[in-house]
Formats: structure tokens, sequence, C-alpha cells
């Protein structure tokens, strides 16, 4: 990553008065710490867990602390939101995990084929290993927000077309288990030996140990955007666009001849276009989706024409914030947001994390594939 990201993410620290270990940031409320016992308990009956991290920060969407205990076990890593992520860089990442023996696949947990790919993986393995245990239990850990539910729900959408009617059960109990007091629910996904796969108890903190990650964490929706403040949030992400020089590659787009409707999925997400029309009822129509796909030319015009007008070197810390602040501008007039609206930064930046958070702005991938092969953490 280039100079002037980094003075300009040290620049945000000074402000936010962030320390190590304390300062003015609360990342996570203190009982969600209290989570991770409960998880390790239940990773210690597991026999195989599917870790899930968010492909477009493969690192920095870990758990540094579970780490130990996840290498440990039998892993497969997935990659979830691989439609956000750049497709090459990807590969880089699928190559180095693979470069450490670690069983790594890259996913969309919407999608149905990818899951069951990831099901075959966890199965395969399970099998070849133990095949005189009648039951094994799978466990799906992640940071808030990488696609856990959203993975566990097309597991159960599989698992219920795999077996017939009397077996659909909404939510298998299984056990009795050696030291389960109480009934653990799963989703049974395989017979002979039967396989369940389990939900993760309590929330799992990602690791913060610096401001960039924590910046990188709150672009993908693992932190809370009030916590950072959307503001810094588009700053950043503004930043590593202007460094990596992308807004130059949007010289020559017009995103209506791309793009369909949105597919019903769309409605489930936390992110949603809806929010960047003028006040209507839902659902999104085809004009809606042209009126976004409009908007989406338009802020990379604008962001295309600032850039390439700039004197200055992205390198520059100095130079980088007088662009951004230029950016910021240009992107109020193409978002068309009143002047005289008080809150006209903040929601540039809402309009513009929502555009980049459902893939508007294109996929991108924000973690550095290592160079030095070390330790997968
Ligand atoms: N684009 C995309 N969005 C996803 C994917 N998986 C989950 N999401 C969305 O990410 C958000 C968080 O997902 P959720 O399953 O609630 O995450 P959890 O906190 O780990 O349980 C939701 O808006 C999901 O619709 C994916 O593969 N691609
Ligand atoms: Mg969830």
């Amino acid at each position: 990553m280039g100079e002037g990201v980094k003075k300009i993410v040290k620049k945000g620290l000074g402000e936010m008065k962030f320390n190590l270990g304390g300062g003015a940031i609360n990342w996570f409320p203190g009982h969600m710490a209290a989570a991770t016992r409960a998880i390790r308990d239940r990773l210690k009956l597991s026999d195989l867990v599917i870790e899930v991290r968010d492909a477009r920060i493969p690192i920095s969407s870990a758990n540094a602390d579970l780490q130990p205990m996840l290498a440990g076990k039998r892993r497969v890593i997935a990659l979830n939101k691989k439609d956000l992520a750049n497709t090459n860089i990807l590969h880089k990442w699928l190559h180095y995990f693979d470069s450490h023996k670690q069983d790594c696949l890259s996913i969309n947990a919407h999608n149905k084929g990818s899951v069951k790919k990831l099901l075959d993986l966890v199965e395969f393995k399970l099998k070849e290993v133990i095949s005189r245990e009648p039951t094994l239990l799978v466990m799906v850990v992640g940071v808030p927000n990488v696609g856990k539910s959203a993975l566990i729900n097309s597991i159960h959408r599989i698992a219920s077309s795999r077996f017939h009617a009397q077996e659909k059960l909404k939510r298998a109990t299984v056990g009795p288990l050696p030291g389960v007091t109480q009934d653990i629910a799963g989703y049974k996904i395989a017979h002979k030996p039967s396989i369940y796969v389990l939900d993760s108890p309590g929330v799992l903190v990602p690791s913060i140990p610096d401001i960039e990650t924590g910046l990188k964490l709150a672009l993908t929706g693992s932190v809370k955007d009030s916590v950072v403040g959307e503001e810094r949030i588009a700053q950043y992400l503004l930043a590593v666009l202007n460094t990596r020089g992308t807004p130059l590659r949007w010289k020559h787009l017009d995103n209506r001849r791309m793009e369909g409707l949105p597919n019903e999925s769309d409605d489930k997400h936390e992110y949603n276009l809806k929010d960047l029309l003028p006040k209507r009822k839902p659902p999104l129509n085809s004009s809606d989706v042209n009126y976004i796909e409009d908007l989406v030319t338009k802020v990379q015009r604008a962001l295309f024409e600032t850039h390439s007008e700039f004197n200055g070197s992205v390198e520059d810390e100095t130079d980088l914030e007088i662009l951004i602040e230029q950016q910021f501008e240009a992107l109020q007039k193409a978002l068309k947001i009143a002047h005289k609206a008080s809150e006209a930064r903040i929601m540039v930046s809402k309009k513009f994390l929502t555009l980049f958070r459902t893939g508007k702005l294109g996929p991108f991938i924000f973690d550095d594939v290592p160079e030095t092969p070390n330790s997968v953490s």
C-alpha cells in the first residue's frame, strides 16, 4: 500500500485519539469478548471447523486469538463474498493458503452451487479420516457480518433437499454426546456417518492490532459504522482507491449496458441499493435500476475527473487529502445531495459506502498477499 494512504490512516489515528489497548475508540462492547469462551468450548467438540472470512480481507477478518486453536483442528477456510472480491487477487490468496497446506475455498454464501462445493470438501475431509464415528460435528465460526447466517441458511436448504421428507427436520438435535449436558442444534448434511453443521454460539470479535485493520473491518461491515464514523470510512476508501489509481480506469463507463435487474437475494442485504433512491415504494423496478446505474456512472466519472485533473501526488499525504476533499464535493453533486443539507458529508459518505458495499464500484481486495511465506494467521 502507498505511503499516502498509510499517512492518511496515521492522521486518522491521531484525530481519533486511538491508542493500542485502549483510547477513544471502543471497538467492541465488553460483553462480546465473553462469547469467545463458549466458542472455544464448542470447538473442542467439533470434528471440523469452517472458518468463514471475508474474501476482501482474508487476513484482517480473522480472529488472531483463536488462530492457534483453529490451526490445530481440521479446518476449511471459506473466503466468502467472492462476488465482491477481485478475481485475480483472490486466486493469489487461494494459492497462498494452498502453499501453506491450508484447505481454502472462495464462496458466495447465497449461491447454492458454491456452498455445495464447500460441503463436498467438508464431507470428503471428514469421511476420509473418521468413518467409524456415528456422529460428526462441523462448526461454523467467523467475525460479524462475514456471512455465517447466509451460509448456514444455504446449508439448511441443501440439507433439506438431500434427505427424504421424514428426515427434513427443521433443526435436528444432535446427541446424546459424551460430556454435553444440553442439546446442540444443527443441520444434518450427511448420513453414515451423520454429519451435523452447528451454529456458532455468540459473537467472535475480530482482532484489531492497528487502525487500518479496524478501517478495513468497518468498510466490510464487521465493525459498526457508528464506531468509526461513515466519513472516516469513506475517506479511507477514497485514499485506497486513489493510491491504487482505480478511478483512472473509470474513463469510459456506461453501467446501464452491463446490468440487469438485481436478483431477489439483494433484498436480504443489509446495504440496500434502495437506500440510494429518492424516497419511494419498493421493490426495485427497472427504472430504479437505471437510476442507480446512472448514479454509479456519475460517481465514477466524478472520481475519474478529480483524479485525472489533480496535479499533486497521491503518495503525498497533504496532496492526497486535498484530492479527497475535492472528491467529497464532486461526489455530493454526483449523488445529487443538496448543498444546504447540514448533514451533507455524512450523506455523501453513506451513499458512497452503499455503492461500494453492494459491489457497484467493482470488486476489491484490501489485504495484500504476504510476500514471505509465514504461518497462516
Ligand atoms: N455479496 C454478498 N453478500 C453476502 C454474502 N454472504 C452474505 N452476504 C451478506 O452479508 C451480510 C451479512 O451476512 P450474515 O449472514 O448476516 O453474516 P453473519 O453476521 O456472519 O451471520 C448480509 O447482508 C448478507 O446478505 C456473499 O457471498 N456475497
Ligand atoms: Mg449471523
